[in-house]
């Protein structure tokens, strides 16, 4: 049977197909995840696709890709959401029929609102109905299945027959990995896996069917961009999903220095945009910073609406932050990627000189621009180098403040968040380490030194919870043979609906460092009731009441030693933090070891 051997590409790295020939379907379809040097395939089993799982091990030898055992859909897909984001490719979650999927709805909702390639992949029917089981397979088989996530992926489809599934994966990955990215789905019928191959079914050569080149934006606007940015007497740059593309950030920083312009990420910290330490970075006086500017270059900011405005969250009025004068440029690519269902599109913002455009070539091009008009111009007399201290300025003063909250370890009886995040960054900062998830709300962006773009890898992005456990673990994955410490600040509420990520931790020996963010409660709930109970004038100290995870404590360490795992805590005291943080980092450095430290704290 002849089987065409993929060669390296810029859709794979290296491409690998089983030296055997495939004797049931499900042995072709794992012959195209080789093709495609897919590393890893997480799942929690199903009989849907018992016929791919059987292939992956006794077809494909375990390797690429490899099982990551999971308890629970929602995990495999956030396994795969932050191997994603840390690896730049995708890897697969296989979710069982209808069960699985919804399951794995929510993670997936996460991946789609944080435009992250994940493939989804499931089993289902058989669809000849004279092949089912009663009543099991009945129950599970849907008219499409794909239906249940179809508003929150970017593609499903179901091939109908074995010669339709090289084409379709192929798509899948394409479509996931090409900007915007996001999560695809694909089922697979019983039948297509376990029948047996009769005639040829041929791997096409992956190297044709590559992701497209990044498209660039149209000349003139960035001419007008590059224009309206230098001669502004106070230009802001807002970045949110640009720094997707580490490339993008040093970009950002040269254009940034080019036009002596300040930087502010969005408060929605989805990647890392622009270095912490950078003078320019202003993050944290966004309204003051905004409120000056003539004209904003928001770049593939996703609520650009949101990121120009004040909110008051009680009475749920937006206000805009910037005077009706201020010229608007957005280099973005979110009109290509509007659906109907969830208004995940955000509100419409006003912008004056709108460019499609993938940042990571837009953003050289508008620098070369910039540096073009500005030929000959004398910073003096510009006003650029006083605009640059000015941020200067203002970037010191922060950082100051900052660092003085630090200096407080406890208060009414809790440890502060900004004490321990400074702790935390005290250890391992002489390491080369990555944040792959939580960073204490914005406090290790105000304590920490963030300057490589692998450092911080963003949030769930649909808001979901649940997402923490899994994603740190993707990310780890990711992280393999690099020698980077993989830490994760995760909160308490969010750890506790995927807890059981814990046993793949342990399983496969995943080295993260989990930071347990613990102040005992749904506090982001708890904060709204005693918001709500003060706005009625009703007792805020009913606020607890739902939110607060208290009687009985959960007692963290022993969670993670009851799954084989290192755990310490519940610290207290500011003296024991940095002592259990840096017995946990020696763990997870000499073992290999996933290990846990559980750090009671403020709820803010
Ligand atoms: C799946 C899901 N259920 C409920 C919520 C509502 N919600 C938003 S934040 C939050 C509390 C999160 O608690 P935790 O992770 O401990 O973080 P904290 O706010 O305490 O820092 C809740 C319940 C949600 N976002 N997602
Ligand atoms: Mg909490």
């Amino acid at each position: 049977m002849p089987v065409s051997s993929p060669q390296s590409t810029n859709i794979s790295t290296s491409g690998e197909t089983s030296s055997r020939q495939p004797e049931f379907g499900s042995d072709h379809i794992v012959d195209v995840f080789k093709s495609l040097d897919i590393e890893y395939a997480a799942f929690n089993p199903g009989a849907t696709f018992r016929g791919i799982h059987d292939s992956i091990v006794n077809y494909g030898g375990n390797k690429k890709p490899e099982v990551i055992e999971c308890c629970h859909e929602e995990i495999s897909v956030a396994i795969a959401h932050g191997y994603a984001k840390a690896n730049g490719k995708p890897m697969i979650a296989l979710v069982h029929n209808i069960v699985g999927l919804q399951h794995a709805s929510m993670a997936i909702f996460n991946a789609w609102c944080d435009r992250v390639p994940v493939l989804v992949l499931g089993g289902t029917g058989p669809m000849d109905t004279m092949k089912r089981r009663p009543w099991i397979d009945w129950i599970h088989t849907a008219l499409v299945q794909g239906n249940l996530v179809r508003d929150f992926v970017k593609w499903d489809d179901q091939p109908h027959a074995l010669s339709n599934v090289a084409e379709s994966f192929l798509r899948g990955y394409r479509t996931a990995m090409t900007e915007p990215q996001g999560p695809i789905y694909i089922c697979y019928d019983a039948e297509i896996q376990e029948g047996r191959v009769t005639g040829d079914v041929l791997l096409p050569d992956v190297n044709r069917y590559s992701v497209a080149a990044p498209f660039q934006a149209e000349q003139r606007a960035l001419e007008k961009a590059a224009e309206l940015l230098t001669q502004a007497r106070f230009p802001v740059i807002v970045a949110d999903l640009m720094g997707r593309n580490p490339e993008s950030v040093r970009h950002l920083v040269e254009l940034a220095e080019v036009l002596c312009a300040p930087v502010i990420d969005t408060d929605k910290r989805n990647r890392f945009n622009f270095p912490n330490t950078h003078p320019l970075d202003v993050s944290g006086a966004d309204q003051e910073i905004i409120k000056r500017a003539d004209v904003i270059l928001g770049l593939d900011v996703q609520d650009l609406f949101g990121a120009l405005s004040t909110t008051d969250r009680v009475a749920r009025i937006a206000r805009m932050g910037i005077g009706k004068e201020t010229q608007v440029i957005h280099i973005h690519l979110n009109d290509l990627i509007v659906r109907s269902w969830s208004t995940d599109y955000q509100r419409l913002p006003a912008v004056d000189l709108p460019i499609l455009a993938d940042t990571s070539v837009a953003l050289p091009e508008l620098v070369a621009l910039c540096k073009e008009k500005m030929k000959g111009e004398n910073p003096k007399t510009s006003g650029r180098l006083q605009r640059r201290e000015e941020c200067t300025e203002i970037h010191n003063r922060l950082r100051q403040t900052w660092a003085e909250a630090a200096a407080t370890p406890v208060r009414n009886g809790r440890l502060t968040v900004p004490f321990v995040a400074k702790e935390i960054w005290e250890t391992i900062k002489s390491e080369d380490w990555t944040l792959v998830n939580g960073d204490f709300n914005s406090w290790v962006r105000r304590l920490w030194v963030l300057d490589k773009p692998y450092q911080y890898l963003g949030r769930a992005g649909g808001g979901g919870l649940g997402y923490g456990m899994g994603a740190s673990l993707g990310a780890t994955l990711a992280n393999k043979g690099s020698g980077r410490l993989c830490v994760n600040i995760q909160s308490d509420g969010d750890f506790l609906f995927t807890a059981s990520a814990l046993w793949t931790a342990a399983h496969h020996r995943i080295p993260t460092l989990a930071i347990m963010y613990n102040n005992r409660s749904y506090y982001n709930s708890e904060e709204h009731g005693i918001n709500m109970a003060r706005s009625r004038q009703r007792p805020v100290e009913n606020a607890g009441i739902g939110t607060q995870i208290t009687g009985p404590d959960v007692d963290f360490a022993t969670m993670a030693k009851s799954y084989g795992l290192w755990g310490k805590g519940p610290i207290t005291r500011p003296e024991e933090v940095r002592p259990a943080v840096q017995e946990a980092m020696r763990r997870v450095k000499e073992q290999q070891e996933f290990a846990l430290v559980d750090i009671v704290m403020e709820p803010r």
